[in-house]
């Protein structure tokens, strides 16, 4: 204790002789910032802001277990949890509480991407370092600290690289192809970072033609309500690609009750996004042709940067998640292992 104390003075003098002659209302280390209001407590919990989305999907619930279950008292943390119920300006307002309460760091995973240059200036202004996680935020990278999560994008391009890999193996590669697009949340990174992904590599074939796009919000209710709105435009869809598992659920929901069939053998191919068990099982059941990872379990990842700040070490600006492809082929042997 003793040792902690004599260095969190060293680290303030550092701090006041390097600040000499400037104007520093406010402290930038989380460290220190901590130090001042600890005087008298033995343990130093480490109080952590979590912003959520929602509760759009199964994937999402996933992630919020996973950081609840990774910031726990037992582990010397305070984990302030706030559900952003699926409202933007919610989550904004969340983040400025947050700096109110003086948390020492604060995860945000964002709904949308624009929106969080004046909340993140403060949250660097009063020393707390913000941690993006899952979807990214459209600001200066100098505004936070680091993003964690997935490349949406290549997400895009490699459902697309399924569906020629597909196709291929059914001697139909050369058919022209329509396909309807279920996309996600309008302004969430993950959204716009696989409609680019796809676009992109529909683009590179002139047999494929996409003739229906709509929104489904992440999902399970609105991907139903949304694949109802397309088979009443369309008779001739080739293909369904879904931007999460859950829009596909709903989907299928809306084909079964019209008799349309749907999966690997016969009707309607089916993609999708995330991998959760419950796509497993579909793609066991020849219903769903491919799910593209994308793991919600990145919590881990966030502990071990708030640990490297801690110990006054950088870390990188982003940080990427691995990330697998699984099909009707190798479903049945993965799932086993699978933890969402
Ligand atoms: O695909 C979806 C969720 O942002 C990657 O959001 C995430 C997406 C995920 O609700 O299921």
């Amino acid at each position: 204790m003793r040792k902690r104390n004599v260095a969190i003075i060293c680290l303030m003098l550092v701090f006041l002789l390097t600040s000499c002659g400037e104007e520093q209302s406010v402290v930038t280390s989380p460290v220190l910032k901590r130090a001042e209001f600890a005087e008298d407590k033995e343990d130093h919990q480490i109080t952590v802001g979590f912003i959520q989305t929602g509760k759009e999907s199964d994937w999402r619930d996933a992630n919020t277990n996973n950081f609840l279950n990774t910031f726990t008292e037992g582990k010397g943390y305070r984990m302030v949890y706030v559900d952003g119920n699926s409202d933007p300006k919610r989550q904004v307002k969340a983040m400025y509480d947050l700096i109110a309460q003086k948390v020492d760091y604060i995860i945000l995973d964002p709904i949308v991407e624009d929106g969080w240059d004046e909340a993140l200036k403060v949250a660097g202004d009063q020393g707390i370092p913000v941690i993006i996680s899952d979807r990214n935020v459209n600001a200066d990278p100098s505004l936070y600290t680091c993003w964690v999560g997935s490349d949406f994008q290549e997400e895009g391009r490699k459902a697309a690289r399924i569906l020629e890999d597909f196709l291929e193996k059914k001697g139909r590669e050369d058919e022209p192809l329509n396909i309807a697009i279920l996309e996600g949340t309008e302004g969430a990174s993950a959204a716009i970072g696989r409609t680019a992904g796809l676009n992109e590599s529909i683009a590179g074939h002139k047999n494929w033609n996409i003739v229906a796009r709509e929104c489904g919000n992440f999902t399970q209710g609105e991907g139903k309500q949304s694949m109802e709105k397309i088979l009443d435009g369309h008779d001739d869809i080739d293909v369904l690609i879904s931007e999460n598992d859950n829009m596909i659920f709903g989907a299928m929901d809306a084909m079964d009750e019209r008799d349309i069939p749907y999966g690997v053998d016969d009707g309607i191919i089916t993609i999708s996004f995330d991998a959760l068990k419950e796509a497993f099982q579909k793609m066991i059941d020849r219903k769903l042709v491919a799910s593209v990872e994308c793991n919600p379990l990145l919590a881990g990842t966030a502990e071990a940067v708030i640990k490297d700040l801690e110990n006054g070490k950088k870390v990188k600006k982003k940080i990427y998640t691995d990330e697998a492809v699984f099909t009707y082929e190798n479903a049945g042997t993965s799932i086993v292992n699978r933890a969402y």
